[in-house]
């Protein structure tokens, strides 16, 4: 089932030349499926049909030709791997052989094969002067070599040879990469009795599955895959390049429409500001910076601004560059895809463009920054693009990030991180195969690490009597980096020996506090004091008042002698010095030795001779030192 390949194939031509028709005489069905469209022989909507030949299938898309429904094949002409450009032979060139052609151009479609239609209702020197006109209307495009096949749907004559040209196309087309995110732009809804709610779209990336999780987008709406089918065929896979109608469970009908988006959940987001590159028709008239248009992507449409990045005050006739589009409502696109343009009034197509990034800045008009940006995007190189988009993320690029922002598989996003790292252009942050690791670019990570170098210089000179800043400090004042980022850039001090740790505060390697005279003084004045209390310690406050140095100085020495372990704190406003703790573990041990392990309050008050004010946190103090355990209200010695 996998082996065969599948390929879209779309119609394209003006009304009446014979799209439907043609499609019918390769497939044997009838693709204009509305009751209207049978009563009024016009195609108004898109119609689907299917062709297998050794090995390949075709799914056909039969768009309408009629100029007011343009916005419906447009919605259709983008999945499209090959288009059947269809001309009637006793027509010729007619308008929206002329718009259809210019949107196939535009989407990038790059493969065609030229039919000349209703060969039966002229004669062959007429079929001959319809090629030639057809030849130079496609010169210098992507159909200047394509093959032109006069064909006849009533006769029959063509047909043949039309099939066998679509075979060899197809075979040597690539196959769309079913390893992508898959993307499905919804052209159906619909309700099934029995089954609920079904789209129907053609899956343009990627794979999906039945009992899939998926997302519709913009809504973020979830659903699951109950099932799918593909040409009246129930099947366990869909694969990029196949017509697909999927089952959803959880969603109903009418909370889903054309121009949304199926895609796997979660990985996304939709945008209404996206950067691109655009290009205005010859036939258009000049397009003026800010000016309103369509907009039309895979089965999507929207309003769009339009700011001409260079600065000009409209984009003339012809001419390509690069823009901000801001959409009036939010669209989920990939950089890659390509859009159409169309006029608000009256409503013809003027251009196309191509998505370069669906995260842009606010930009200023003419910054030469932004244009070499924007041109490294539409080179579309990997490891160039993923560069770029690390220079311009202060705060690095997290993995999931940069999918959302480039579409890219984990696969192509760790490869091109690990050849840049590789060359010392970015740092990976976190662990390479991590998945949640960050991606900064050289310069910017330098900068971070300045940042927090700067701001442990700025905490010592500020807090000289304190050893060093704890981590989650240091990190806020340095900017509050990522996670992974700050502690990549301690990392880097560490092994550098421009910092040390300890425990949890960072400082500055080799520094020693230096007390002043006085502080010395009153450091060696509050050890005195605590030493010769012994287990009758003296209140700060009381000891504040000997001191040559102002509280706030004292505290904080006072804090050096609890970090240095000569002072122990038992309870809050309860220190005593570490000589007394040592004798009180003594005392404890001799009492066990002579009189047992059972030690009653007031057998320790008498020991140790301190008030119960102080015996109560003491003993509970023991308590979590493992000294003594409380068992009812008495202690045991341990
Ligand atoms: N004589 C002749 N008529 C055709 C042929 N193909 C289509 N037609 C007729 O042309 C009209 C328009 O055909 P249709 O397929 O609906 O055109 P579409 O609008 O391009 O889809 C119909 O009346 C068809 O019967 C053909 O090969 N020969
Ligand atoms: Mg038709």
């Amino acid at each position: 089932m996998d082996e065969i390949k599948h390929i879209i194939v779309g119609t394209a031509g003006h009304i009446d030349h014979g799209k439907s028709a043609l499609v019918e005489a390769l497939t044997g069905t009838n693709p204009d499926r509305l009751e209207e469209e049978k009563r009024r022989g016009i195609t108004i909507d898109l119609g689907f049909a299917f062709l297998d030949l050794d090995g390949v299938r075709l799914g056909f898309v039969d768009v309408p030709g009629h100029e007011r429904f343009v916005r419906n094949m447009l919605a259709g002409a983008s999945g499209i791997d090959l288009v059947l450009f269809v001309i009637a032979a006793d027509e010729s060139i007619k308008p929206q052989t002329r718009e259809h052609f210019d949107i196939c151009r535009l989407l990038g479609i790059s493969l065609g094969i030229i039919t000349i239609t209703k060969s039966d209702k002229v004669s062959s020197d007429v079929v001959a002067a319809v090629r030639l006109e057809i030849e130079e209307f496609v010169r210098g495009s992507f159909l200047e070599s394509a093959p032109m096949i006069a064909v006849s749907a009533h006769s029959g004559a063509g047909i043949e040879e039309l099939k066998q040209e679509m075979l060899r196309l197809a075979r040597a087309v690539s196959s769309r990469d079913e390893k992508r995110h898959f993307r499905l732009p919804i052209d159906r809804v619909f309700a099934m009795k029995g089954f609920g709610t079904v789209v129907t779209g053609t899956l343009v990336a990627g794979a999906m599955r039945v009992e899939d999780e998926v997302q519709i987008y913009p809504t973020r709406m979830r659903a699951r895959v109950r099932g799918l089918h593909s040409g009246g065929q129930q099947i366990e896979r869909a694969l990029a390049g196949q017509r697909t109608a999927a089952n959803l469970a959880g969603i109903e009908r009418d909370e889903i429409s054309r121009g949304m988006v199926l895609a796997a959940p979660g990985l996304f987001e939709p945008t209404s500001r996206l950067d691109a590159e655009i290009t205005l028709l010859a036939s258009a008239r000049p397009l003026k910076n800010r000016a309103r248009v369509h907009l039309h992507q895979g089965t999507a449409e929207s309003v769009a601004e339009i700011i001409l990045l260079s600065g000009g005050a409209a984009l003339p006739p012809g001419k390509t560059e690069f823009a901000q589009l801001r959409l009036d409502a939010p669209v989920l696109l990939l950089p890659g895809d390509r859009f159409i343009l169309r006029q608000l009034s009256p409503v013809v197509t003027i251009g196309g463009g191509k998505v370069l990034d669906t995260r842009p800045a606010n930009h200023r008009r003419n910054d030469e920054g932004v244009k070499a940006f924007l041109q490294t995007l539409e080179r579309g190189d990997k490891e160039d693009s993923l560069l770029a988009l690390t220079a311009v993320s202060s705060r690095g690029l997290s993995l999931p990030e940069i999918l959302a922002r480039t579409g890219w598989t984990n696969v192509e996003i760790q490869g091109a991180a690990e050849t840049l790292a590789q060359s010392k252009r970015v740092r990976i942050l976190g662990g390479a195969a991590s998945p949640t690791f960050v991606l900064m670019s050289g310069p910017r990570f330098a900068d971070c690490v300045a940042t927090i170098r700067k701001a442990i210089e700025a905490f010592h000179a500020s807090n000289p009597l304190l050893p060093g800043i704890p981590k989650q400090e240091l990190r806020a004042r340095a900017g509050t980096p990522r996670a992974e980022v700050f502690q990549g850039a301690l990392d880097d001090l560490l092994i550098a020996r421009a910092i040390a740790l300890s425990g949890d505060l960072v400082q500055r390697a080799g520094r020693e506090i230096a007390l002043s005279p006085e502080e010395t003084r009153a450091k060696e004045l509050i050890e005195r004091e605590f030493a010769s209390a012994g287990l009758s310690v003296p209140s700060f406050a009381t000891l504040l008042a000997k001191l040559p140095v102002e509280p706030r100085r004292a505290q904080k020495i006072l804090q050096i002698l609890l970090r240095e372990k000569v002072l122990v704190k038992v309870a809050e406003d309860l220190i005593f010095h570490q000589m007394a703790v040592a004798k009180l573990r003594e005392m404890l041990a001799k009492y066990k030795k002579e009189r047992g392990a059972q030690l009653p309050i007031g057998a320790f008050k008498e020991i140790t001779g301190v008030t119960r004010k102080y015996a109560i946190p003491l003993l509970e103090y023991l308590d979590r030192e493992h000294l003594t355990r409380r068992v009812g209200d008495e202690r045991v010695i341990l």
